[in-house]
């Protein structure tokens, strides 16, 4: 039996709504929507126009319809961290962007109370500036009293489309608040860090119904009201994970698109103090497996250089300038994606040149070759922690996947293969949205089985393309 389902995929430059048609033998994809995310900053930092995504997955959602009457259920992701606060139901104001820089003043805040080491005993996380807890933290005081629920945003979308506020357990441990033993709410370490823990919402798992769909929004979107929202992977990267096409005991994964989650997949936590030392976070995936990755900074590095030389006047074709990095014959330097001051937005060409002079190296001259500079730096940082990722985790990689967008980056596939000496087999680019149809295809019975046998399906449909390392 084939069915169909509705993603709503909700990334940090544009969100989708994509249409799935799942069976036994069946995935396929048919993106019915595309929007930008475009955030804004305002006299009080960056936010996101949260208003402004829900409107366009509305609309999306609403041609979905139109286009498919039979759809059963809608699941919904997107980046994690961020949220709404409300009170009565009403938004207490417009979500921060987790790149605006108040972060730093929660950091020093939680920091005073609790170092990184004890947090991480407790809730499993790499250390990210932005990491939610830093974030209440930074909050006015009265306005975290004031509001009455806090929800991240599949949550918050989530909420509007059924009137139910749930928080979705893998984006939940994104927070920091969740206790990584138990996947329970920390409600001792909210009132340790002076947040009210009445803010954190009864938790559901993927694969559990929220509800029903509001009987005004389902006249709105023209969908049957009995369609359901299904809690799906909603932090995007464990929907990533869900359909990297891998043998999760013999593979490390990239899931890259503004930023690469670089990591492995395992069954059990891994609190060492080699996972601390090498700031490796124990985020929950579907079905109760556990993403030990690492952030990398991502496509955000080369998106942004191009932002900042757009912003002078220059019109950049990124394909040209892929081709033309190819093309590059002189050494350019590898920088360290990682350092800190390559997250917020602003004047990346000029942050390298900086990072690069500071590092005694010579910066890149042209557009190609600070093109090149970051795809080597890019694929040094993705070699170096797929490899320590198997390290720390135990397990043996053979082969290096990568997912989202980076797959379309044959550059970088291929110069990732060479730094690891590893395989890397690349696609599928919409990863997420096949890992939030999966779990919603599951749910609603189109199929069945464990992460493996949805893997499975994702070989048989979406064969990846393979990079061999060279010499
Ligand atoms: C990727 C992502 C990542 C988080 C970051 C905030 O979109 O969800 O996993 O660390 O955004």
């Amino acid at each position: 039996m084939t069915g169909h389902v509705a993603a709503v995929d909700l990334g940090a430059t544009s969100g989708r709504v994509i249409v799935g048609r799942v069976g036994a033998d069946t995935l396929e994809l048919t993106p019915v929507a595309r929007f930008p995310n475009t955030p804004v900053p305002v006299s009080d930092g960056l936010h996101w126009d949260i208003l402004g995504l829900y409107g366009a997955a509305l609309d999306g959602l609403r041609d979905a319809f139109r286009r498919e009457p039979t759809i059963r259920s809608i699941g919904i992701d997107s980046w994690a961290v961020d949220y709404g606060l409300l009170r009565d139901g009403r938004l207490l104001g417009n979500p921060f962007h987790y790149r605006d820089a108040r972060t730093e003043r929660g950091v020093a805040a939680v920091h005073e109370r609790m170092p990184h080491a004890e947090l991480f005993e407790r809730n499993g996380l790499q250390f990210l500036p932005f990491n939610t807890l830093y974030q209440y933290a930074a909050e006015p005081v009265d306005l975290l009293r004031f509001a009455d629920t806090a929800l991240l945003v599949p949550d918050l979308i989530g909420y509007w489309l059924t009137g139910i506020a749930r928080a979705e357990q893998t984006n939940a441990s994104t927070t920091g608040l969740l206790r990584v033993l138990d996947a329970s709410w920390d409600h001792d370490l909210a009132r340790a860090l002076g947040i009210p823990d009445g803010l954190l919402p009864p938790l559901i798992k993927p694969g559990e119904t929220l509800g029903a769909l509001s009987p005004d929004i389902a006249a709105a979107i023209r969908a049957p009201e009995d369609v359901a929202v299904t809690a799906v992977g909603s932090h995007d990267t464990a929907s990533a994970v869900v359909a990297v096409p891998m043998q999760a005991d013999a593979a490390a994964y990239i899931s890259c698109g503004t930023w690469g989650l670089v990591g492995v997949e395992v069954d059990r936590l891994v609190l060492t103090p080699e996972a601390l030392a090498a700031n490796f976070t124990n985020e929950g995936g579907v079905d109760g497996r556990v993403r030990l990755l690492h952030n990398i900074m991502g496509l955000w590095v080369l998106s942004e250089t191009v932002r900042t030389w757009e912003r002078s006047g220059h019109a950049i074709d990124l394909p040209t300038l892929l081709d033309s990095a190819e093309e590059v014959t002189a050494a350019v330097p590898v920088f360290d994606v990682n350092d800190p001051r390559f997250l917020p937005p602003g004047d990346m060409p000029g942050r390298i040149d900086a990072w690069c002079e500071e590092h005694s190296m010579a910066p890149p001259r042209t557009r190609a070759e600070y093109a090149r500079s970051i795809v080597e730096s890019l694929a040094q940082a993705f070699a170096d922690a797929a490899i320590e990722a198997g390290r720390i985790g135990g397990v043996d990689v053979r082969t290096i996947h990568i997912v989202g967008g980076g797959a379309l980056n044959e550059l970088l596939c291929q110069r990732t293969a060479d730094r690891a000496g590893l395989p890397v087999l690349a696609g599928p680019v919409e990863a997420t949205a096949l890992g939030n149809i999966l779990v919603q295809a599951r749910a609603a019975g189109f199929l069945s089985g464990s992460l493996e046998a949805l893997r499975d399906l994702v070989v048989r449909t979406h064969a990846p393309r393979r990079f061999d390392p060279r010499a």
